[in-house]
């Protein structure tokens, strides 16, 4: 074993300390919450059914193309990762599973990692293919595309990329691959604008064809970086587009950071759900043009509108029939260039997890009535008033009953896990820059 755990007794200790204020929060909350006619039973009960998928590489500190700065005892490997990903979860209960990059996190015994995994009660999310680097050994060079190169070489290397991606998540129980496409030209003239789409098209179709079909495959749009002309899934509606023409298991993946500014996300998330093509989210926030900042940081009122267009279609019978059927997947992708990965991931986590649980507080019947009679400001008051509730007792109820903790920040700091590992791993030579 290459790790250790935040200690069960740890946590037990530091909530029964914590108890007592804690019930008096919530005991606040649910009277408050009670006046408006809202149960705060039901809201705890929908609150549990929660949960975000971290990401493996996550766990190092991030970077910029200006430098790195390693923080004391990063993971090395996988197993490494999978303990750090275990203290997230143990503290904070809503983190069940681990999204893999192939190949920086390629096992050499999935099954053995997969026991692994089982013991630290964690899962496996998305698979994510690399085909924006070039690997050691690689016969053919990404630098001017993959699943949209001219030669046909390139595209056939990075299809099989991918397939050996699907091959390793099914021996790990994952049930769905992401394709981030870096492809694109950072010049007018350089690449065929629609080709390059065609070719990444027929690409994904041979991908596709190789899907399980309990799989479902993501693609994930991004208007510029790295290319900074123009990158072949530029936006949503590029992402639509691929979706439709691969067929019902080929969905849209929504990264947060992945706009241009100012863009209005939550109606991007309502027209794929409108399309039934809305696969899941990567959180992060954003304050100019990255893809970086922990998720709620900067403009948690958009986190909140985005969990409120989810809740409200949850509500839609004719959604909760569809094919295939709507439960977008919640994953972080976000870079910690300052912060302890780990104190990040749980701050993120917490923060998501606030968003969504707001968004069940909104009185959706008033507030369809208020959107009938055009009646502005109360509609905009209705998603406020949830948006402005203090919904902390809630989450931390959650954590508590899963044996989480009330406050998962004071507990890692408090368990020293940071400096154990420091001892214990020595500094890690890899450089993966978040994407
Ligand atoms: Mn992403």
């Amino acid at each position: 074993m290459s790790g250790t755990r935040i200690g069960r007794d740890l946590i037990a200790r530091a909530n029964a300390r914590d108890e007592r204020h804690h019930r008096r929060d919530f005991q606040a909350l649910g009277e408050w919450l009670d006046r408006r006619g809202i149960d705060i039973r039901q809201i705890v009960a929908a609150a549990a059914r929660f949960e975000v998928a971290v990401p493996s590489w996550g766990f190092a500190q991030g970077g910029t193309r200006f430098g790195r700065f390693p923080i004391a005892g990063e993971p090395r490997d996988i197993t490494e990762r999978l303990f750090d990903a275990a203290v997230v979860q143990d503290l904070t209960g809503v983190t069940p599973r681990v999204s893999l990059h192939i190949p920086w996190d390629t096992p050499r015994d999935p099954k053995g990692l997969q026991r692994l995994a089982g013991q630290l009660g964690l899962g496996f999310d998305a698979m994510n293919s690399n085909t924006f680097q070039d690997q050691p050994g690689q016969p053919h060079s990404y630098k001017f595309g993959s699943l949209s190169h001219t030669d046909g070489a390139v595209r056939r290397q990075a299809i099989e990329h991918n397939l050996a991606c699907i091959a390793i998540g099914r021996a790990l129980g994952s049930k769905a691959l992401t394709v981030w496409l870096a492809d694109g030209g950072s010049f007018p003239g350089q690449q065929h604008l629609r080709h390059a789409l065609d070719r990444v098209v027929d690409s994904l179709e041979n991908i596709y064809t190789a899907l399980p079909r309990d799989w479902r495959l993501f693609t994930e749009h991004k208007p510029f970086e790295p290319a900074f002309y123009a990158t072949v899934i530029q936006d949503w509606g590029t992402s639509l587009m691929i979706a439709q023409a691969l067929g019902p298991q080929a969905l849209c993946l929504v990264d947060l950071g992945h706009h241009l500014p100012n863009c209005n996300l939550e109606q991007v998330v309502a027209r794929l759900i409108a399309a039934n093509r809305l696969g899941g989210f990567h959180f992060n926030d954003s304050k100019y043009a990255d893809d970086d900042l922990s998720a709620g940081s900067i403009k948690p009122y958009q986190l909140f509108l985005v969990f409120n267009e989810l809740v409200d279609a949850e509500g839609e019978p004719a959604l909760r029939r569809s094919r295939p059927a709507f439960r977008p997947r919640h994953m972080i992708d976000q870079s910690h260039n300052h912060k302890d990965p780990i104190e990040d991931l749980m701050l993120s986590a917490v923060e998501i997890h606030r968003a969504c649980v707001k968004a069940w507080l909104v009185d959706r019947r008033a507030l369809a009535a208020y959107q009938e009679a055009n009646d502005v400001v109360m509609a905009e008051r209705t998603l406020k008033t949830a948006f402005e509730t203090d919904v902390s007792p809630i989450l931390a109820e959650v954590r508590l009953r899963r044996g989480a903790a009330l406050d998962p920040i004071a507990v890692y700091r408090q368990s020293g896990y940071r400096q154990q590992q420091a001892r214990a791993r020595q500094p890690s030579l890899g450089s993966h820059l978040n994407i």
